[in-house]
């Protein structure tokens, strides 16, 4: 049975350098699928390619351990772990209050009337390596009390619109609702919560968006967005008619002024 940091299991802890960092270490020392750490106030919080997570305080730090079945389950489908997280999270909120419509930035983020209320990162490991069992921790940072000021898009927060939310109450119906779609994706597979996800996304088939991969001083290319790939990967047109996949590790995507039919002879 594990037993260091058995403290820091299921429960929040005052402060964190990165929830992420600590269910990594539960993770190594072998606690199970399912176990969730959270904190109050996180020093460190980090975003997808090194960049920064604005940590303010009253918002809520949460990463889950999710194990991958070595042959079957999840293990076929852990790259559309991150949009079943967003998807889990956009309907536990809804439900718990209509004003929190939130939707769903492909890949990563939650948007609250178009500005960004949220973020998920997924950080996997052993995935190459089934022996050594397989998981990804998956984080979320979702700015409950306050939003930063000065990051570089516009970012909002939960009781913007909700002024009576405690970060204490979302927590656990967030952590349930992320483990069922979980399980989901692993009895009924990817269709389901790309189903649930077409529901929330924020770019729909057709809309005009503009992105750009790879490196940071590439060019960005306009085009419309086509559909979700079989791995969860986003497929968009670019103007010269030919059909692009964009994978969610070095990819920036935003919405572009006019719809695809509007533009379109
Ligand atoms: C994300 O990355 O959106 C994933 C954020 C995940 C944070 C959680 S908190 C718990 C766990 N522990 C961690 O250390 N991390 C996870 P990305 O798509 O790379 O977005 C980062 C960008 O979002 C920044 O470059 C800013 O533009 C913007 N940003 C930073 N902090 C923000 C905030 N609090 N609210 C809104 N936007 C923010």
């Amino acid at each position: 049975m594990p037993s260091i940091h058995a403290q820091a299991a299921n429960t929040v802890v005052e402060v964190s350098e990165s929830t992420n960092d600590d269910a990594r270490r539960l993770a190594e020392a072998g606690f199970p699928h399912g176990t969730w750490v959270s904190a109050r106030r996180q020093i460190s919080g980090r975003g997808r390619l090194g960049r920064k997570w604005e940590s303010l305080e009253g918002n809520l730090f949460l990463s889950i351990l999710a194990r991958l079945p070595a042959e079957a389950g999840l293990g076929k489908v852990w790259s559309w772990i991150p949009l079943a997280t967003a998807v889990a999270i956009a309907e536990t909120l809804r439900s718990f209050d209509p004003r929190l419509d939130l939707e769903i930035k492909w890949p990563n983020d939650l948007w609250l009337k178009r500005a960004k209320a949220g973020g998920i990162l997924c950080e996997a490991a052993n995935l190459g390596a089934v022996a050594q069992s397989p998981y990804v921790v998956i984080g979320i940072g979702l700015n409950c009390a306050a939003a930063p000021e000065g990051v570089d898009q516009e970012a909002t927060f939960l009781r913007a619109v909700a002024p009576q939310l405690s970060v204490d109450e979302l927590r656990m119906p967030i952590v349930s609702g992320v483990l069922d779609a979980l399980d989901e994706l692993q009895i009924k597979g990817a269709s389901s919560i790309a189903r649930r996800y077409e529901k929330l996304a924020a770019f729909k088939s057709g809309d005009a968006v503009s992105w750009r991969a790879g490196s940071a001083g590439s060019e960005s290319t306009p085009g419309f967005v086509e559909k979700l790939g079989p791995d969860g990967e986003l497929l968009v047109k670019d103007l010269a008619g030919a059909t692009r996949a964009l994978y969610a590790e070095d990819v920036k995507i935003r919405a572009a002024r006019s719809k695809a039919s509007e533009s379109l002879p």
